[in-house]
């Protein structure tokens, strides 16, 4: 750009696009896998407010076979000409200075505000190359950047008979820790959009796989809904669904209840997964919780129960999905994911109150089933109660007590410790004699592990298999768990590398995201890695995880002289073995549990662990990444 003069706006824009490369986390909240996915999410809430805005009903994101991604709509196009007093095409404002976007039309609210709206000049300064496309006025135009910087004035290449935005960029390598895209990741997010704002047709397309997702929901949140609830038994078919508007909010939420115990509700604030929650998600449990005491009242149908059913009695087996649309999100929380504005609360809870009652008036038949079900989960309420009660004495806080077949370790300080949950006395046995006793602690675990995911808190509680856990882990479950109280950093699952060993580390791993999610959300929850081989010759002996690295050992130790044994559980080694494979931190593997996506989670331990069985085969088939299993030693 020889022509241009750095006037005193151009500096500006300079130092704005140097203060995102210098500090990317502060825009787009990391350079890990997340950061990167970011980049992408950023591109397409432009175009979704677009889309809000009623003019582009699809979008088009497009995997290139050389790492670079485009994200095309069919919208009006971002505007060419010169910007107000400035001597600069508007689109160049739009990709260079922080936080431009849909700033020139305020008619509507820029719906993907907040976490995410940092603004498409972001992805631009963090981008090696960007190159935007507009379909407008008959013409096709065109400008690209490097590394945020205009490299030449924009120009027209060509005809065009259609009106879109078509932005595509290759994220600079010196910037992230990775550039590679995944399908699934991105999958995730955009089929949530798709839901979030029904009617859009978002297509993924990877020109190297090939793989084509289409998402397209006239339902909307209630085709969410069903979504989640796929492979749950329901307890009535079409989700309620209740919208409103008051001084400029929109708000909606479709609700459906299955025959578990589980209360799962996802919120979002204008298409912001809002995890921590705020003002929607308390205005709607309250909204929630007086619509349906006060029908059970008037239909007097608690009788002389002594109970009355609690907010989470009536949440007791429900799935919703409730969003809101506001014209100033301000967020708060740990991760920023919690919706402040104090308004938000009065105006969610009157349109829920206010619609519900209407609906469960004119729907009796669900009406009696919400309400029945309420009082039914009060009364268990008071049966956990004294449940808890029972355990609570039993427990470690109050009598110091520990599960007999613990065997501690001798360092009292958590942050030191770890646990091994191991499958089986003999492997127990062998744990226990092969392991470093100042910090290694082993839990036995036998026979058959009950499933929490079909099971109410009282139960669980009282589970003879669960129950050590419990005391051993020494924190509590449900909402009284807190995590201060710990007694282990890393929490381990040891157990065969077969079905029934995947089954049991399984169970736990549901246990643990039912009851305990901070210890997996905080990462200490691990699964050992034992080996399957032992390759040996001569003295020299090489300990092999997979059949591919038994082959590669083979072919570098040659065949002659060589004896390969194959382990068919831990309880095959001795105290020794287990030592040098599988317990000692110098040697071993263990592969951290992390929690990618709660909500992809959720639907995922349902499928393993619910009711339906046909599901849960393909899903085993087709994946299990969300809870994505990192390598680390
Ligand atoms: C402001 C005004 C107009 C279009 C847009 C923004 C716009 C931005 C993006 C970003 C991605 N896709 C987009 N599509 C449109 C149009 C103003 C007019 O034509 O009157």
């Amino acid at each position: 750009m020889a022509e241009t003069k750095y006037t005193a706006d151009n500096i500006k824009v300079l130092k704005g696009l140097e203060a995102v490369r210098k500090r990317p986390a502060m825009y787009i909240g990391g350079t890990t896998e997340r950061g990167l996915h970011h980049l992408v999410y950023e591109v397409v809430d432009n175009s979704i407010d677009e889309a809000l805005a009623g003019y582009c009903d699809t979008i088009t994101i497009v995997m290139h076979a050389n790492g670079s991604v485009s994200v095309e709509d069919n919208g009006r196009g971002i505007p060419v000409e010169k910007h107000g007093s400035e001597n600069i095409p508007a689109v160049q404002v739009v990709m260079t200075v922080l936080h431009a976007g849909g700033k020139f039309d305020d008619k509507s609210y820029k719906v993907s505000g907040g976490l995410h709206g940092v603004g498409v000049s972001v992805v631009n300064a963090l981008s090696k190359r960007l190159d935007v496309e507009i379909y407008r006025d008959g013409k096709v135009y065109h400008q690209y950047y490097e590394i945020g910087v205009p490299q030449k004035e924009i120009e027209v290449i060509g005809k065009s008979t259609t009106t879109g935005t078509k932005v595509t960029f290759i994220p600079d390598d010196t910037i992230f820790e990775t550039t590679v895209f995944s399908f699934d990741y991105l999958s995730v997010r955009l089929r949530e959009l798709a839901f979030l704002n029904k009617g859009i047709k978002i297509v993924l397309k990877d020109e190297i796989s090939e793989k084509v997702h289409n998402f397209q929901y006239e339902g909307g949140i209630s085709s969410f809904v069903k979504y989640l609830n796929e492979n749950k038994k329901v307890i009535f078919e079409d989700p309620i669904y209740i919208c409103g508007e008051k001084e400029g909010t929109e708000f909606e939420v479709s609700i459906q209840y299955n025959e578990g115990f589980q209360e799962s509700i996802s919120s979002f604030a204008n298409n912001i997964n809002t995890i921590e929650g705020g003002t929607h998600l308390s205005g709607f449990k309250a909204g929630l919780t007086r619509a349906i005491n006060s029908y059970i009242k008037i239909g007097n149908l608690l009788k002389n129960e002594k109970v009355t059913p609690s907010g989470s009695d009536i949440r007791e087996g429900m799935t919703a999905v409730i969003s809101v649309k506001l014209s100033d999100p301000q967020f708060e929380g740990q991760t920023k994911t919690k919706l402040q504005n104090s308004e938000i609360d009065g105006i969610v809870s009157s349109i829920v109150y206010e619609k519900l009652n209407e609906f469960l008036e004119e729907n009796p038949k669900v009406a009696k089933l919400l309400a029945m079900k309420a009082i039914l989960g009060a009364r268990s309420r008071e049966a956990a109660r004294k449940a808890r009660e029972l355990t609570r004495r039993k427990s470690v806080l109050e009598s110091g007590s520990l599960p007999g077949k613990l065997a501690d370790c001798s360092i009292q300080d958590p942050s030191q410790t770890e646990i091994f949950l191991v499958e089986g006395d003999s492997a127990g046995g062998s744990a226990k004699m092969g392991r470093e006793r100042t910090f290694q602690a082993i839990l036995p675990l036998w026979g058959k592990m009950l499933n929490t995911e079909k099971a109410r808190i009282d139960k669980v509680l009282n589970n003879d298999k669960i129950q050590p856990v419990i005391l051993a882990l020494g924190a509590g479950i449900g909402e009284e768990f807190d995590i201060s109280k710990l007694r282990y950093d890393k929490v381990i699952i040891m157990a065969d590398a077969d079905v029934d060993g995947q089954h049991i580390a399984t169970l736990l791993l549901t246990f643990f995201f039912r009851y305990m999610r901070p210890l997996v959300e905080e990462g200490h929850v691990y699964i050992a890695k034992p080996p399957l081989f032992l390759v040996r010759k001569g003295k020299k002996k090489h300990y092999v995880h997979s059949v591919e690295e038994r082959n590669k050992v083979l072919a570098e130790v040659g065949s002659k002289g060589t004896h390969v044994q194959r382990y068919k559980g831990l309880g095959e080694m001795n105290a020794d073995q287990l030592w040098e494979t599988t317990l000692d931190p110098e040697k071993r593997i263990l592969t951290l549990v992390q929690i990618d996506d709660a909500i992809e989670a959720d639907r995922m331990f349902t499928i393993l662990m619910g009711d339906e069985v046909e599901p849960r085969r393909k899903f085993i088939e087709e994946n299990a990444h969300y809870v994505d299993i990192n390598e680390i030693s």
